[in-house]
């Protein structure tokens, strides 16, 4: 007989564990307002509570219906109103995070280096177990579809096809740089393990660890060391700040720029924003030291290092999940809201957020810098680029450029084999299905695979390969979801990444009572660049000259 535990039968976050008969199952309903034999039934008050909650596709309605939009404008302005709407977004969130996790990467079961161990990710379910008869625990296929077969069939791009919403290129580059910070895979070690710091903890700017940051500092007034070219502050080159950096053999002396992530040198848009952010802080740091003529480098470049991470946040929400929510409601970075309720400032990186974040279809085929077509393959690892046309030259092209749609048929010949890492890595770590995601998510499990897609070419396409609609992988799900009203992407990207996204941000420490207040920042002046920061300034405030056009999304 098989494991009772494989048709996943405990329901509502209820937890599996094997009997002492074979194929035999109890379910653990402790803590979570459910019980019964599969915790399947709700206590009255969760009754009662379950009726009143709108579902997921209700709430997403509302927030960005038209006809409701005036309502949202009375809220936006009364401040009252917004800070305890914002509260209830944060903790309808964040909530649905596990904190601390119970999974990590290695094992099936709960264990304690889930919380501890930094070298693993966490993960939200535990893995299909070993000895299931499919996969997918009992649906679906013996042996999963083949990869090579999947990208060709679903993910190879014909056509480009842009984002519906408009997304421009610039907001992709956004996407990469900032996710960059914390997904960082130990790929010599497996998909199991990571280097992450768990969290926005700026060391793409600064650096993985204490001598990288040591070899980014000029000692000087707590700025980084930068080099003039063309006119312009940029980061260093590898041979004089010997940071090791993932630059192909043979590459140039005067194209191996140092920065704070091995990988960035991969994209003049990674690089761009890399020699920005860095001049920012060398900004920031004169600005302090204005205020603070007393201070010594150390300070002014640690209180430089908290702004930068202030603003960060600031930028990340109030910009960047701004364009991706694209809700009625204006999203604001308000840590005060969450004084004084229960919430937990400590984060780890799932390895299901790293999964939905591999948004390659936002990369297009060819860049348009000013006029000039570069296709992808003059494009990477060409940093020369960005001397070339100049920082504000670069910055409005990549605004005035569509994304790719984050869709299927949409990844070009560049990223298609992450695609079939990604996939293949999900095998490895037996994801479960993209509806136990989904009912762990509190989202409805889809029913066919027409519902799915939202169409039925591919529906019944994808039906041939996985026969059941429990059976589809969470990350194949994800890119064959038919898109949601007035959204990037589908309803589980949003459902899923929110949580952790919003978790990643608010439990920053910088986001505790103890963190957020002036003295933190070097005083008002320091608090109020992390306030009034937006991703326009932060470019305005570092390029010379009439400032570009700074937009995650192509003006019409
Ligand atoms: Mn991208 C990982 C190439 C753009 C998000 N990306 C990887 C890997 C390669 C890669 C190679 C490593 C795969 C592996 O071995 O597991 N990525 C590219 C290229 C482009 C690119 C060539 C542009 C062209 N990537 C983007 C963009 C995003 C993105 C845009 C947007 C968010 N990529 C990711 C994420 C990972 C990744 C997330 C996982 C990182 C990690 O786990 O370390």
């Amino acid at each position: 007989a098989e494991n009772g535990c494989c048709s996943f039968p405990c329901q509502n976050k209820g937890i599996c564990l094997t009997g002492k008969t074979p194929g035999s199952y109890t379910c653990d309903c402790s803590n979570i307002d459910f019980y019964g034999k599969n915790c399947e039934t709700p206590t009255l008050v969760k009754r009662i509570k379950l009726m009143l909650r709108p579902s997921s596709d209700t709430l997403h309605n509302w927030l960005v219906s038209s006809s409701l939009k005036w309502i949202w404008d009375i809220i936006n302005n009364v401040e009252f109103l917004h800070n305890f709407l914002m509260k209830r977004i944060y903790l309808l969130r964040s909530n649905v995070v596990d904190s601390p996790p119970l999974y990590e990467t290695i094992h099936d079961y709960p264990t304690l280096d889930a919380t501890t161990n930094t070298t693993l990710y966490a993960r939200t379910l535990p893995p299909v177990p070993l000895d299931c008869p499919t996969p997918m625990g009992t649906k679906g296929p013996k042996v999963l579809p083949d990869v090579e077969f999947l990208a060709k069939q679903f993910f190879t791009r014909t056509k480009f096809r842009p984002d519906p919403m408009g997304s421009s290129v610039l907001m992709a580059f956004f996407a990469q740089h900032f996710t960059h910070m914390f997904f960082k895979t130990d790929v010599k070690k497996g998909p199991e393990f990571t280097w992450s710091g768990h969290g926005v903890d700026v060391s793409s700017i600064y650096g993985r660890n204490v001598h990288e940051e040591n070899l980014l500092r000029s000692y000087d007034s707590g700025k980084l060391k930068m080099q003039t070219i063309n006119g312009e502050e940029y980061p260093m080159f590898t041979k004089d700040v010997p940071i090791t950096m993932g630059y192909p053999p043979n590459h140039p002396d005067t194209l191996k720029f140092a920065m704070g992530h091995p990988f960035y040198g991969l994209m003049p848009g990674l690089f761009l924003y890399e020699t920005i952010w860095m001049r920012e802080h060398n900004r920031v740091c004169d600005i302090m030291k204005q205020e603070h003529p007393d201070w010594d480098d150390e300070r002014l470049f640690q209180t430089g290092k908290l702004i930068i991470l202030g603003e960060t946040i600031k930028i990340v929400i109030e910009d960047y999940v701004e364009h991706l929510a694209n809700y009625n409601i204006r999203i604001k970075f308000k840590p005060t809201v969450l004084f004084g309720e229960s919430f937990q400032y400590q984060n780890k990186i799932n390895a299901e957020f790293n999964h939905l974040y591999h948004w390659h279809p936002l990369m297009p085929d060819e860049f348009n810098i000013s006029g000039t077509i570069y296709p992808i393959k003059d494009f990477i690892y060409h940093l020369e680029l960005v001397l070339k046309h100049g920082t504000a030259n670069f910055t409005d092209s990549l605004s005035r450029q569509r994304a790719g749609h984050m869709s299927h048929h949409n990844h070009g010949p560049y990223t298609i084999n992450v695609l079939k890492e990604t996939i293949l890595h999900g095998r490895q770590l037996r994801l479960q299905s993209l509806n136990n995601y989904r009912k762990r998510f509190n989202l409805d499990p889809y029913t066919s695979f027409e519902e799915l897609t939202g169409e039925k070419e591919l529906a019944s396409q994808l039906e041939k390969l996985y026969g059941d609609i429990d059976a589809v992988e969470f990350y194949v799900g994800i890119l064959m979801e038919k898109r949601r009203a007035k959204n990037l992407f589908g309803g589980t990207i949003v459902e899923i990444g929110g949580p952790f996204s919003v978790k990643g941000l608010m439990s920053n420490a910088i986001c505790s009572r103890q963190y957020w207040k002036p003295s933190t920042f070097g005083g008002e002046v320091g608090f109020n660049l992390i306030k009034t920061a937006t991703l326009k300034t932060l470019f305005c405030n570092n390029i010379k000259g009439p400032c570009p056009l700074v937009s995650l999304r192509v003006p019409d």
